[in-house]
């Protein structure tokens, strides 16, 4: 059974996103050194509504990406429609609406169907001046059932109330809960065999491998 999806944090450098990811899994504050590339970690909880079932428990996989500029067109192939995104902004003064342009711009390019949720880190004690309304007017169709999200994660305010309703999304996907697909399992068997292993990177090239070489095992299963 497919217990998982992933959280895509996404926005320019320094704004919050690795702060924001820690916050979510009840990590301390802690000043945070630039992301290199991406780092990926779990975020495991209980089904919101089943919480008793630990079979229903789910994993949030969070993809906690750099901000740099140069990085962003390789950011774009991991941008997929099946998965949640925060866009993560600093509170500031003036709202950076030309940046949440580029960024809403390139989601939806790459995954139309995707949902949006905008989050402002340092919101301690402060509120953001946002233009709501012509975010709603431009990228509704993008836009998460709640969107907006001030945090502060050093004291940890409102970040329940995000925690809360992404894990209600995560839970409410379409696919939460429905099986693999077989040749995904068998490309998962594979890695992990790898893993124990030892390898601890593999690339693109050698995943794309594996994944070629279950889906042809499948099919030729199903032929004969
Ligand atoms: N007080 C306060 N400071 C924050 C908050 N979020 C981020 N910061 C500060 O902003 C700095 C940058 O935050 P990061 O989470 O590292 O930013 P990032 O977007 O992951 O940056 P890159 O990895 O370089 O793309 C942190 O080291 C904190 O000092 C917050 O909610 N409250
Ligand atoms: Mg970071």
């Amino acid at each position: 059974m497919r217990r998982n999806a992933k959280l895509l944090i996404l926005g320019d450098g320094n704004e919050g996103k690795t702060c924001v990811s820690r916050a979510l899994r009840g990590l301390p504050f802690r000043v945070q050194k630039t992301t290199r590339g991406v780092d990926v970690v779990q975020w495991m909880y209980a089904h919101p509504v089943h919480s008793a079932d630990r079979e229903e428990d789910i994993t949030l996989n969070i993809w906690d990406f750099e901000g740099q500029e140069i990085s962003h067109q390789t950011h774009q192939f991991f941008l997929t429609s099946q998965s949640l995104y925060l866009l993560v902004f600093k509170c500031r003064d003036q709202f950076l609406l030309d940046r949440a342009e580029y960024w809403l711009d390139t989601i939806r390019a790459r995954a139309p169907q995707a949902k949006v949720a905008i989050v402002i880190s340092q919101c301690e004690g402060r509120m953001p001046l946002v233009p709501l309304d012509r975010i709603q007017a431009q990228y509704g169709d993008l836009l998460a059932e709640e969107w907006f999200f001030p945090v502060g994660c050093k004291d940890g305010s409102n970040i329940p109330k995000l925690r809360a309703f992404l894990q209600h999304w995560a839970a409410d996907l379409e696919f939460m809960g429905s099986p693999w697909p077989v040749s995904y399992e068998k490309a998962e068997t594979e890695l992990k065999a790898k893993a124990k292993r030892g390898t601890a990177r593999i690339t693109r090239k050698q995943l794309g491998a594996a994944f070629h070489k279950a889906v042809q095992a499948v099919d030729a299963a199903e032929l004969g």
